[in-house]
Parts: structure tokens; sequence; C-alpha cells
């Protein structure tokens, strides 16, 4: 075993193309927070490392989507998710970005790197193209039905689905994102890693020794192994990126999981002039805190990039958690199916403990696993403030009323007493053997469990009854009821780091230091205490109901939009019956609205072969004035059929939009009235 001098932790840049919701926070950033808070508060070196992903089919398509530029996207959101996260205490030593001068040059350097030392292979392939759109169809902007699982929706690189990377190819009835419109196939040329050449290396190196990496992890790296790796593209034929800092390159960049990765190296470089120690230094440990969905990129395709470099150190271990769903359903950006961080402290003002405990004691670390509301307020009213804000409270209250507000000595302790004294300690070494095995809700479990002794202490020597008999025995009993406050004031700090401070001012400690904790004594008697506030407050049940409420109005949006989205296609039928169908361009000469009736319109229309009247159902849509001299299409062989008193002879052909509004469907170019429409 290497002894490490250090530790490096990278936690997944989010995309900055939306806020950041509880399931990131689960997945991610809360693991690699306690982990952090607890090597430094035990003083190792450590640095948490974090940043936003501004590159990328996810950040044009919102640009796109919101007809802003790509720019524009990453500068709102990186704000809104630094922010969320600082606000939850995430204590990053940088929050950096990659669209950053200092990552352009990062990345660009290491891809020439690799380039000169001929890491990659140079290929022409063919491509999908939109023609209509004009560009190349890289990852996001392809969508089809996937290969493997047979939904719809997958994506160019991976579906979402079955989490499989895809190779766009691949796709069962591709369309694009942008267009909408089947693609076309065309040449281009581009940059590929040859993971099959590292192939030999990257199964002894997972494989065979890191046999102790999460089983989630080691089992998707084994498949993807067992699979047999593929030549990789890192670049893409896009305008958004790092471009490919080579001749004959223009206009392509690198794949975004390409430059991402190095994001960790660029931030590492902005924070310290030092970080060539966190990553070419043997004795450093590296740490990815990363989602499921990332796990192929950090263990196989980022340490095969280090590694064909050269002079880096790969990552010693990939702690990588599964999903969080919310209320039973796949948390979704589009269907704004998620609590967003800073939606939460609007409703939740000064709670961000609340979220971490729950989303810590309930995290997704080896299957995904579910958010509900009615969990969090029994977690918090059932634990936070009956175990841990109740005794603490009491505690407190209890030493004010009795001794003053200061610590009192003890005098002889029973077994009973002892016992207490003892199981803090054992407490203490079972929350730090979780954490080091990156078992975050067992170790927030067992800090619970301190407040559980505690809270079980007072209820079994009742000093409230005591005090009237034996002062000296109470004296006894808040001495060791306030060495367990003080611990938990230490053992929760990285788990509910506002809470714990909170409980350190109040019980005048100064800094949170971990060589204390576990000891029986950490506040000598005589020492004074300020008067207790309340760590936690009950969340009463309306509260919640609000929220179920938000969340069921989302449902009801969401289901009004798919329906209203497209109507199913209806069944086939063959060439013959369609031909059937006599449908003609022509031309409405006059109009007026059939009186007594709201719909109703009756047109004169020049069909090329005759002049015939149709009674037509747009009169809420259109004024008279507003159609004639319009082309239209129209049906001539429906039999004629007489509607309020007026024969009609035909029909109109319209298009109705989602919101109901009817659209003509008329030629792109003036046609001749009787062209035949087929
Ligand atoms: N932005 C994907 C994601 O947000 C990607 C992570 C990059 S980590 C280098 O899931
Ligand atoms: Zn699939």
């Amino acid at each position: 075993m290497t002894q490490f001098k250090r530790t490096l932790v990278t936690t997944a840049l989010p995309y900055a193309n939306g806020p950041v919701h509880i399931g990131h926070l689960a997945g991610v950033y809360i693991p690699a927070d306690i982990y952090v808070r607890y090597l430094r508060l035990k003083g190792d070196d450590v640095l948490l490392i974090g940043g936003s992903d501004e590159h990328g089919v996810p950040i044009t398509l919102k640009a796109r989507n919101e007809g802003v530029m790509p720019q524009d996207v990453v500068d709102k959101y990186h704000n809104i998710i630094k922010n969320s996260f600082a606000d939850f205490g995430i204590s990053f030593d940088i929050y950096s970005r990659t669209s950053n001068k200092i990552h352009y040059e990062t990345a660009s350097e290491f891809f020439k790197m690799l380039y000169a030392k001929g890491e990659f292979i140079e290929k022409e392939s063919e491509q999908y193209y939109d023609e209509e759109a004009k560009q190349f169809l890289a990852d996001r902007y392809i969508t089809g039905t996937c290969p493997h699982c047979g939904k719809d929706g997958a994506y160019g690189d991976q579906c979402e689905s079955c989490g499989t990377s895809l190779n766009a190819l691949d796709l069962i009835n591709p369309r694009s994102t942008i267009s909408g419109s089947a693609p076309v196939l065309r040449t281009t040329k581009h940059w590929y890693l040859p993971l099959d050449k590292h192939e030999p290396f990257l199964r002894q190196w997972i494989l065979e020794d890191h046999k102790e990496w999460k089983s989630n992890v080691y089992g998707q790296c084994k498949s993807w192994l067992d699979m047999g790796l593929q030549p990789r593209a890192v670049s893409r034929d896009l305008d958004w990126g790092v471009p490919v800092p080579v001749e004959g390159a223009e206009g392509k960049v690198l794949y975004v999981w390409f430059d991402a990765p190095i994001g960790y190296i660029s931030a590492t470089k902005e924070l310290t002039s030092q970080w060539e120690k966190y990553w070419k230094d043997t004795e450093t440990r590296m740490l990815h805190f990363i989602g499921k969905d990332n796990i192929v990129f950090h263990c196989i395709v980022f340490p095969t990039m280090l590694k064909a470099e050269g002079t880096f150190i790969l990552p010693e271990n990939v702690p990588a958690n599964e999903f969080l769903n919310l209320e039973g359903d796949k948390i979704s950006t589009s269907r704004n199916w998620a609590v967003w961080l800073h939606e939460y402290l609007v409703d939740f003002k000064d709670k961000q403990d609340v979220l971490r405990y729950v989303l810590t004691a309930n995290a997704p670390e080896a299957k995904d696993n579910d958010f509900t509301w009615k969990d969090f307020q029994a977690r918090n009213n059932n634990e936070l403030v009956a175990i841990f804000g109740n005794f603490v409270n009491r505690t407190m209250v209890l030493t004010h009323k009795y001794f003053d507000g200061k610590t009192p000595a003890p005098h002889t302790f029973d077994s009973f007493d002892n016992e207490t004294l003892n199981s803090i300690s054992i407490i203490v070494k079972n929350v730090e053997e979780a954490l080091v095995q990156f078992k975050f809700r067992e170790a927030v479990k067992e800090a619970m469990n301190l407040a559980r002794l505690g809270n079980k202490y007072l209820a079994d020597t009742e000093p409230w009854k005591l005090i009237k008999t034996d002062s000296e025995k109470t004296a006894t009993i808040l001495y060791v009821a306030l060495q367990i406050t003080a611990n938990l004031s230490i053992l929760m700090e990285p788990f509910l780091p506002f809470s714990a401070q909170k409980l350190r001012t109040m019980l005048n400690i100064p800094a949170a230091d971990w060589s204390l904790c576990g000891q029986k004594e950490i506040i000598a008697p005589n020492h004074a205490i300020e008067q207790p506030q309340l760590l936690f407050e009950k969340i009463e049940d309306d509260v919640i109901q609000q929220q179920l409420n938000r969340l069921e109005e989302t449902k009801a949006n969401n289901g009004i939009a798919a329906v209203q989205q497209v109507n199913p296609a209806k069944e086939n039928i063959n060439y013959d019956t369609f031909s059937t169908m006599d449908i003609r361009i022509g031309t409405i000469l006059e109009a007026e609205k059939v009186a007594k009736t709201k719909k109703l319109m009756k047109l004169t229309v020049d069909t090329g072969f005759d002049r015939r009247t149709v009674v037509s159902g747009i009169a809420e849509h259109y004024t008279p004035d507003e159609v004639i001299g319009r082309q239209v299409s129209i049906l001539v062989n429906l039999a004629p059929r007489v509607i309020k008193g007026i024969e009609s002879k035909g029909m109109i052909l319209m298009a109705e939009d989602a919101d109901g509004k009817l659209l003509f469907v008329h030629p792109s170019a003036k046609a001749s009235n009787g062209a035949t429409v087929s």
C-alpha cells in the first residue's frame, strides 16, 4: 500500500446549461464535501476541485432553444450553479469554468502533446449531416431509437434510458434535433484516441489492481472492457469549444469529453502554482466523485489520456453514485421534475443542513434511490429535531437552569456514566471507518448515534428529577451530556457544517479540532456556554403539502404538453387508398361569414377547372379580408354536403397547431390553380 501524502478530490463539472438540483448534490457534491471536510479537519493536505463544463452540445442546444449565444448561457448558469454550491456549503478550494483562458491553453497543450507523441489516429469517416441546418450532427444533435434498449430519444453519443454509450451511426431512424429532418452522410476528418491499444493496461490497472472499487463502478468497467474497446473520436465539427490545435482542423473543436476532465487540471493550475505536486507526484491520491453516467469517461477514457500523456498520475478511486429519483420519477430538467437548489432556499431559508442530511442519509450509493418530501419531513422532525436538536437543547437549557451556564465539575462516575463516555470514541471510530470507505449513509447514521446516545442518557438518568435530591449526581450527568454535545459539534461538521458551527458558537468552542473528537473531556469544568438556540425546527404538513402541490402542477402541465404535442399516427393505408383523394391547389376569390354561426365562412374557390363554393370552419381564426387571395390546398372530390343551407363542395386543408390555431396548408411559392397535390 502506498502511503499518500496528499489527496486531490475532483467533482464532475456540471454542464452550465441549467441550475443544479438535489440529484447533483446527492450524487456528487455532498459526498465529496463530507469527505474533504473530514480530511481537512484531520489536518490532511487536500484540495476540492470543481467547475462548470461550458462546452459541448448541451450548451449550444440550450442557446439555440433560447435564441441566445452559448456564451450567454454559460455566463448565466455558471453563476447560478456556483452560488448554489456556495449556499449549500460545498467547500471548493476552487470552482472554475472551462471557458477560462487557462483551460483553453491547458487543453490545447494536452492535445498537442498526445498528437506529437503519435497517440491519435487521424481518420476520415462518414458522419450525419443536416442539410437544412448545414451542420454536422454530433452527439446530442442527433436522436433516434436506441439499438440496445429500443427506446426512442437516444442521443448520438449515449442513450439516457439504458446508459449505453452509442455511435450515432447505430441509431435507428436517426433525426436531427435541430431541424427534425432525416440526416445524410458526409465525409469528415477526426482524431481518435485508440482505447483498444490501451486495453491490456486498463484491464490490469482496473480489474486486477483496483478490485476495491465500488461494485457498481468495477462492474461497469468490466463490462466495457469485456465488450472490447474501440478508438474514440476526440474532435467534433462544431463551432463552440476548444479549437483543435493542429493544422487542417479549421471548424473543428475538441470533443467536450476530451476537454472537460482536463478542466480539473486547469482549475488546479488556476488555484496554485504547486499544481504539479497534485497531478504528477505518485504520493498524491486522486479521487473522482461523479455520477454513474460518467463512469466510463473517468475510469477508462480520461485515465487513457493521462497514461498516454505519460507524466500524470491516475485516479486511486472513483466513488461514483447511482441516481436519485424524485417522488418515484426520474429527475428531468426538460420536464422540470426536480427540486432546484436555488428554489429550495427560497422556501427553506437557512435549512441547508436539513437537505444535506436527508440527501446523505438517503444517498443513492449502491442503487438508485428516491427523494420524497414525506421522508424529508420525517427525517427532519423525527431525527434532526427530535434526536439531535432535542438532546442539545435539553443539555444546554438544564446547564443554564441548574449551573448558571457553566460546565459543572463531575463527581463520581457510575458504570452507566463510564459506559456512555466510552461509547463516544467507539462511535467516532465507526464514523471514520465508514467515511474512508466512502460509505456516507452509514457514516451519518453512526454520527446520529452519538446524538441518540445522548438522548437516551438523559432519558435514563432524568437529571430534571434528580436535581431535587442529588445535585452532585446532576452535575455529573450534565458534565457527561455536555461532553457528548461538544463531540457532536465536531463530529457533525463534515455532514452538517452550518449547524455544527452554530453549536460550537453556543458552546464557546473556537474551531472544530478533529483530534479532540472522541475524547471524554472536550470542555473543562467551569467553561461557560452561551444561551441555547434551536438548531432545527419542526416542518409542518402544510409546508410539505405545498411542495407536493407544486410537483402535481408540474405533472399536470407536462401531461397537457404531452397530449398537445402531436396526435399519434393513424393506421397505415396503401397508396391506392391515398390516390383516391383528389387534392388541388386553389385560390380563394371571395369570402363571407355564414350568418348566425361563429365558426363558418363561405368561400368561393378557383380550382383551376371550376369555381366552387366551400363552407369552412375558419371564421374564428381569420376574417374574410385575411383569406381572400390566398392559395390553399383543397380536397375537390369530397362528396358535396349542405351546411346551413349552403352546398359545400370539397374541403380546405388546414393544420391545427398545438394551441388549437388553424393554419392554411399552402404551396411554398405561388403555384398554378389546379396543380395536383400528391
Ligand atoms: N458535464 C456531464 C454531466 O454533467 C459532464 C461531466 C464532466 S466531468 C469532467 O453529467
Ligand atoms: Zn438504450
